[in-house]
């Protein structure tokens, strides 16, 4: 349906936060292009007993749903009560979510297997140091090795803890002592990435799980796997090939694309595919073809995580989250999108097909239906980039100029804190940070992630949040798609300091850095937990007495639930914006809000409204803060 103007203004306001989105969605609007919000709109009122966790469509018996409130039935036809499905559900999403984590991770691994060995073309070993020294953590004789042969040894090494018979994850001894004590005392420490994972899969499975509770702490396990596996691998092994990140500053919104040069939009996951489209891009005889073509250059911007990863170490500029994905190809000025998978909306060909845009998909698993498929390779990494570059800049004549409508001013930001860039900027050791806590000028930590999802207005629950807990001097760090809303309001600029409470704004201030610190990509939430299990253990506590909290305002995402789930299992509270589907079972409810507390030191709540939900964080830093005489 196409909108008149006044219509289209009102009903943009009430979908975004930030004027730049609000344009777009706009002309979106007025040009009769249909997007996230359309769609949800359209599927009103969406199933209750779905949004309750109550229905199954497991088995050829069902499908099935309980009647939490009236007199229908109690049971499925297997037997399953509330309380099964709601946690198989439950586990179901999240092993889907770790699956998708840990299948990055093994790709980026077998790039750094190919890339020692020779095999893979236009990647190289950046950051030998980590190399070296994550080989030495593996056990790995590294002693006049050259280089290529440790990555290949340390490949293997990691490719092995997929199916790993020795039943241990290699990360999970960086947690320290306290945390693991409680994982093996629940019996959830992680045996192995594909183990926890396909272990899901069986017990969802019709008379496998059958008690609520056993089902939900293998889910624990699940996620542990993923944290402090598949994730922290997907991030080591980035950092090795592509480097560990240090901060630096770059531009987000709409407005990075730019009206004179071919606009290439990454978007997706993984850094293999995203860093050789960097470089191609940079190709002299591509730049010549641009400029043949009219263009003043070859402008590539980030999207969604894999935006985060190009952020992180390079400062590429960055267009926007996962509702932009949409909104970017609405501005009429993208020559190609080119994804590789996750987050990636199934009808992104048919919203290209209004415009000139071209959606390149380059992985078999991810074929987008009315997309250009040019398959990614890394024996042909390069080679396929440039094709990819290539088509894009084929594209530039096609743009039509009257349709074109490139948003306001890029906001810049302060980006690319890893854990070992944060170590390095309070001078090698986090005594700095303890202290500040310890004396109270900050309170605590809050790690602010994940996604956008159209029930709420875009962006609008990260900024509120955020803005509120820095001003109770709780510092944040973020990942995902939430350092996109918060970096285009500002908050991760040095300046935003003026925006924080006293205590937390002199120690900003002092070090030259943001109330508001960007730590990647959803996989990175792993440095997350090194920086945690780093802090923990210079106290000589577990992960579980730091007075942190997780938030999610926003998410959507089934690795959204891995990840809430690993930083519980972790010891760290998390709060979430957005109703988990497990409302049906009142027992369910009470283990996840509750009883996890006695067994983990952490457990989740719902908060919608991202003022209380501040409130809320700010009492269980108290409590933690408390915890430890301080
Ligand atoms: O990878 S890109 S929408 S799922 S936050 Fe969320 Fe954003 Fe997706 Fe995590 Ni990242």
């Amino acid at each position: 349906m196409q909108h008149d103007v006044f219509s289209a203004k009102e009903e943009a306001q009430k979908r975004a936060t930030h004027p730049t989105d609000q344009e777009i969605v706009e002309k979106a609007l007025r040009e009769g292009v249909e997007t996230a919000w359309d769609r949800l709109e359209k599927q009103q009122p969406q199933c209750g007993y779905g949004q309750l966790g109550l229905c199954c469509n497991r088995c050829a018996m069902g499908p099935c749903r309980i009647d939490p409130f009236g007199e229908g039935p109690r049971r499925g036809v297997c037997g399953a009560d509330a309380d099964l499905i709601v946690s198989r559900n439950l586990l179901d999403d999240l092993a889907v979510g770790a699956a998708a984590h840990s299948d990055h991770a093994r790709e980026v691994i077998e790039v750094l297997l190919e890339t020692a060995e020779g095999r893979a073309q236009g990647y190289r070993l950046t950051d030998v140091e980590k190399l070296r020294s994550i080989a030495a953590e593996y056990g790995l004789d590294t002693a006049g090795k050259p280089d290529e042969e440790i990555a290949r040894e340390l490949a293997l090494a990691m490719l092995e803890e997929f199916g790993t018979v020795k039943n241990r994850i290699q990360f999970t001894e960086r947690a320290p002592e306290k945390t693991t004590a409680i994982w093996k005392e629940l019996g959830i420490m992680p045996r192995g990435v594909d183990r926890e994972i396909v272990g899901a899969d069986h017990r969802i499975q019709m008379g496998v799980g059958a008690d609520y509770t056993n089902v939900l702490v293998h889910a624990l396990r699940a996620s542990l796997a993923d944290g402090w596996g598949g994730s922290m691998m997907a991030t080591f092994a980035s950092d090795i090939l592509f480097g560990t990140p240090s901060p630096k500053t770059s531009t987000v919104n709409l407005g990075v694309l730019e009206a004179d040069k071919v606009n290439v939009i990454t978007h997706g996951h993984n850094p293999i595919l995203s860093e050789m489209i960097v470089l191609a891009a940079q190709d002299p005889e591509l730049l010549e073809l641009a400029s043949q073509k009219g263009a003043k250059g070859i402008n590539v911007v980030g999207m969604c995580c894999t935006g985060n990863e190009l952020l992180m170490r390079h400062g590429v500029p960055v267009g926007g989250s996962l509702l932009d994905q949409e909104l970017a190809i609405a501005t009429g000025a993208v020559e190609a999108m080119v994804v590789d998978y996750q987050c990636v909306f199934p009808s992104l060909a048919e919203t290209a097909s209004c415009y000139h845009t071209k959606v390149i998909c380059t992985s078999e698993k991810a074929v987008v239906p009315g997309a250009v498929y040019l398959r990614f390779a890394p024996e042909s990494a390069l080679d396929t980039a440039k094709e990819i570059v290539r088509t894009a800049v084929e594209n530039f004549p096609l743009r039509n100029p009257d349709r074109v409508k490139i948003p306001g001013e890029p906001a810049s930001f302060t980006v690319g804190f890893s854990e070992e860039s944060i170590r390095g900027a309070l001078g090698g050791s986090y005594k700095p940070l303890i202290d500040a806590i310890v004396s109270g000028q900050i309170l605590g930590a809050a790690g602010v992630v994940g996604c956008n999802n159209p029930k709420i207005k875009m962006d609008h629950g990260h900024v509120t949040l955020v803005s509120e807990l820095i001003k109770r001097n709780i510092l944040v760090v973020e990942t995902g798609c939430a350092a996109y809303a918060c970096g285009k309001a500002g908050l991760l600029r040095p300046e935003a300091a003026d925006m924080a409470g006293e205590g937390l704004a002199s120690v900003c201030k002092a070090l030259g850095v943001p109330p508001v610190l960007h730590m990647g990509s959803c996989v990175d939430c792993s440095r997350i937990l090194n920086l945690l299990a780093a802090v923990a253990k210079e106290i000589g506590v577990g992960i579980g007495d730091l007075p942190v909290v997780g938030a999610a305002p926003e998410w959507y995402s089934q690795k959204a639930i891995s990840i809430g789930a690993y930083f519980v299992a972790s010891g760290v509270n998390v709060v979430l914006g957005i109703p988990p589907k497990i409302f049906g079972s009142a027992n369910v409810v009470e283990l996840l809000a509750s009883k996890l507390k006695d067994l983990v030191q952490a457990s989740f709540a719902v908060e919608p409204d991202p003022l209380k939900a501040a409130d809320l964080i700010e009492s269980l830093i108290r409590e933690k803060r408390k915890g430890l005489n301080i």
